[in-house]
């Protein structure tokens, strides 16, 4: 339990970020916690490693993409109607590995399929930092389209740092901004295309993605340009379809400001890590299965992976 907890720690405090890599950290610790359980009763081992679910599931409650794979991992197990502990952990381990794979290939497909809509010589504004929007620009470069990148700094957290990054190391002009002159570069820069990633997408078609991406689109509507959203369909919520609302985490007061004045005792910090991006506002979802209007997705969820619906 002491290296789950070690893991669990690192998605908390955003040494492991983006919700691609924190559903394959989260799987991949699961996976490890449940090879160390030295037991032989089939109902202590369900019960051990449902509590290790509870508390991965819940450690960044935006984060629908680790919640499917346990989902899924989960029944799966419980349907096994076998008492060897072993068979359980035999079958655990062969669907993280499938899971992990539909998330590696996803965003192959995204990267394939994004790219196509980046033309040479265009300029692209991104916010955060998403591995499917960073690979789509990669393989875009790699491809020979001379691009350039306008990236914001991402406060509290300064994530925008990691894509600046990523894509520094490889050639591809980049130019950071800070979160507030998201309107002002649009206006005064020429940018081609919007793009950003997403933690979770609603039955409706909304998307749920980093706090200033409401901003982002907003200016990309006001000013005409094209928004997209780079996303692997496992961040499809299915719980939504049956009335949840996704959860805006709240982070901690003191990414904003660590020691605010002692005498201040009417302040307040507020930290909301996401916000919703309505339907109406995308120009389309780029996904592993194709480029299409947010309104399809639990269609298309629904049809592609009919093995993660769930109430
Ligand atoms: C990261 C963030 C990313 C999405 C998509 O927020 O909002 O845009 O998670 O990332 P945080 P990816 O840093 O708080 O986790 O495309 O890699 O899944």
């Amino acid at each position: 339990m002491e290296e789950l907890n070690n893991n669990i720690q690192k998605i908390k405090s955003l040494e492991v970020q983006g919700a691609t890599n924190v559903a394959k950290f989260g799987l991949k610790s699961f996976n490890q916690y449940v090879k160390t359980l030295d037991m032989t009763s089939r109902d202590d081992f369900l019960t051990k490693i449902e509590e290790a679910n509870y508390f991965l599931r819940n450690i960044r409650p935006t984060e629908p993409c680790l919640r499917n794979g346990l989902q899924c991992i989960m029944t799966k197990a419980k349907k096994i109607l076998t008492d060897q502990v072993d068979t359980l952990k035999y079958a655990i381990d062969k669907n993280i590995e499938m899971y992990l794979n539909f998330l590696s290939n996803a965003n192959e497909k995204i990267a394939k399929y994004g790219a196509r809509r980046i033309v040479d010589n265009s300029t692209i504004l991104t916010h955060c930092h998403s591995s499917a929007v960073t690979e789509i620009l990669k393989k875009s470069h790699n491809e020979g389209k001379k691009i350039k990148v306008i990236v914001s700094e991402t406060r509290p957290l300064f994530q925008g740092r990691i894509t600046a990054k990523e894509l520094s190391d490889i050639g591809i002009e980049t130019t950071m901004i800070v979160d507030s002159a998201m309107r002002w570069i649009v206006r005064h820069k020429p940018i081609d295309l919007i793009l950003i990633g997403a933690d979770s997408i609603t039955v409706e078609g909304t998307v749920l993605n980093k706090i200033g991406s409401k901003l982002l689109a907003l200016v990309a509507e006001e000013n005409n340009i094209p928004f997209y959203v780079a996303a692997t369909m496992l961040k499809y919520n299915p719980e939504s379809a049956f009335g949840d609302l996704e959860i805006i985490e709240m982070r901690n007061e003191k990414e904003i400001w660590e020691n605010p004045p002692s005498n201040l005792k009417t302040l307040k910090i507020l930290n909301p890590a996401f916000e919703t991006i309505s339907r109406d506002l995308i120009s389309a979802l780029i996904t592993e299965i194709g480029v299409f209007p947010p309104v399809l997705i639990s269609e298309k969820f629904e049809y592609y992976y009919p093995f993660l619906i769930y109430e």
